[in-house]
């Protein structure tokens, strides 16, 4: 079991993988950069393809017809989708100590409760933006953007309080301190 494991990372960091490994999505989505970053903190090399989903839509959608950043783009061309499920693969590549997920329940379960509100951050911060940008302004419905607020500060109040009750390991970094720190900067 530990041998295939470092097998995988073996091939992982070979040059060919390398250069088939590809992260497709621009950086300035949340979702794209916790990826980019967990990539590099797990050690496994990829490719970087900045394209758009908004403005190089049609060169996106011959990536992966649905156009989801971010995109990982496999060595034998398979699509993943969702950052979640990315990094849930990429930590199958990386060896145990790279791993940015605590394996102890206790420590797992404070991760994923902050990862959840870090990621309903994020998600509704994009949501206010497709809301404003997207849709002309005799479209946009107020009580909608007004709910949408509410949510966002909802989960940066209980990340705040989480945070404040005990704080991150600047030295320990895992997936939850990553996506806090994307989020609140994407915000
Ligand atoms: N839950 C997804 C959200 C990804 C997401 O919504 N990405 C945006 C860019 S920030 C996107 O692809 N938008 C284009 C669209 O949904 O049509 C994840 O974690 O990857």
């Amino acid at each position: 079991m530990h041998n295939r494991r470092v097998e995988r990372y073996r091939k992982a960091l070979s040059t060919s993988y390398h250069q088939a490994m590809q992260l497709v999505g621009m950086l300035d989505s949340p979702y794209v950069r916790r990826v980019a970053i967990s990539l590099r903190l797990l050690g496994l090399p990829f490719a970087h393809r900045p394209v758009s989903v908004f403005s190089s839509f049609a060169q996106f959608q011959q990536t992966n017809p649905v156009v989801k950043a971010p995109t990982l783009v496999c060595d034998d061309g398979v699509c993943l989708m969702d950052s979640t499920l990315i990094l849930d693969y990429a930590e199958s590549l990386a060896p145990p100590e790279r791993s940015l997920v605590p394996r102890a329940p206790a420590a797992r379960r404070r991760d994923l409760q902050l990862l959840g509100l870090a990621l309903a951050a994020c998600e509704k911060t994009v949501q206010i933006v497709y809301e404003r940008n997207l849709r002309p302004p005799e479209k946009q419905h107020a009580p909608w953007l007004d709910r949408v607020h509410g949510q966002l500060a909802a989960a940066y109040a209980a990340l705040e309080t989480e945070l404040a009750r005990a704080p991150l390991r600047a030295d320990a970094l895992t997936q939850a301190g990553i996506t806090t720190a994307v989020a609140w900067g994407f915000t």
